[in-house]
């Protein structure tokens, strides 16, 4: 079994329009090919011209977050069906910038993941260890518990989930996980997802930190490594393309 590999560019609190523009119209002509999933996620105000310039393009797009909240009085907040109104494919839960800058607890990463997806967008469910974490020797119980908490509130959907493995210490740093250790997190998250779901072998499970052209072709040689979550490397477009074809 042969599963497509998901490439999604996440591209933080960085851009602005024109340069939005220029890059994805880089971008475009080069990803056609029906072998890899490419998707970009942006900053909630450019979805519309996001939209404008991928609309018929191979490319797919996404958000970076989603409110708990489905409708109301949340000021400042964005739901799901905003995104859905802007075709959005996917949006990223649970970033581990979002627990640490913004308190968002597993409870919240939940409620976000079920939110996305009963509005028929597909939660990209990030869940990683910090250093201390891993130097303790608690990088799978850590992670476990993260994904648990979005299993447990997503019931039988969970095969419509995408996750990424990120390690928080190498995340943006320059230092990424050996393929093999990451290969070993995600064997594990694999296990808890099939232990949920019969159909959990379909669930894209993405590694990202520190991904780039360099270390990518490793990284997604390994077994349950089913595409990559790409934060500074997909603001560059050679390195973005290079990850794309080490993916295809
Ligand atoms: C991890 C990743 C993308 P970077 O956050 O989500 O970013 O590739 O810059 O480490």
């Amino acid at each position: 079994f042969h599963m497509k590999k998901l490439i999604v560019g996440n591209w933080k609190m960085n851009g602005d329009l024109a340069s939005n523009a220029a890059l994805l119209q880089t971008l475009m002509p080069k990803i056609t090919s029906a072998t890899c999933t490419v998707a970009v996620c942006v900053a909630a105000p450019y979805l519309a011209s996001v939209q404008a310039l991928l609309s018929g393009s191979a490319m797919q797009w996404g958000a970076q977050d989603v409110s708990q909240h489905e409708v109301g009085a949340y000021t400042g907040e964005v739901s799901a069906a905003m995104l859905r109104d802007f075709s959005a494919r996917y949006v990223i839960v649970g970033h581990s910038e979002r627990r640490q800058y913004h308190g968002e607890t597993d409870v919240h990463v939940a409620l976000k993941a079920q939110r996305a997806l009963a509005a028929g967008i597909t939660p990209i469910v990030c869940v990683g260890e910090t250093l201390a974490e891993r130097e303790l020797g608690q990088t799978e119980e850590i992670v476990k518990r993260q994904l648990a908490a979005v299993i447990h509130a997503n019931g039988h959907c969970i095969s419509e989930i995408v996750v990424a493995y990120e390690p928080v210490w190498a995340i943006g740093t320059g230092k990424t996980a050996s393929p093999e250790q990451a290969q070993h997190v995600h064997a594990v998250l694999r296990a808890q997802l099939r232990a949920a779901s019969a159909h959990a072998d379909k669930v894209h499970i993405l590694y990202g930190g520190s991904m780039n052209a360099a270390n990518a072709q490793q990284l997604l040689a390994q077994a349950d490594i089913d595409g990559g979550l790409v934060g500074g490397a997909s603001l560059k477009t050679a390195d973005f393309l290079s990850i794309i074809a080490a993916a295809s």
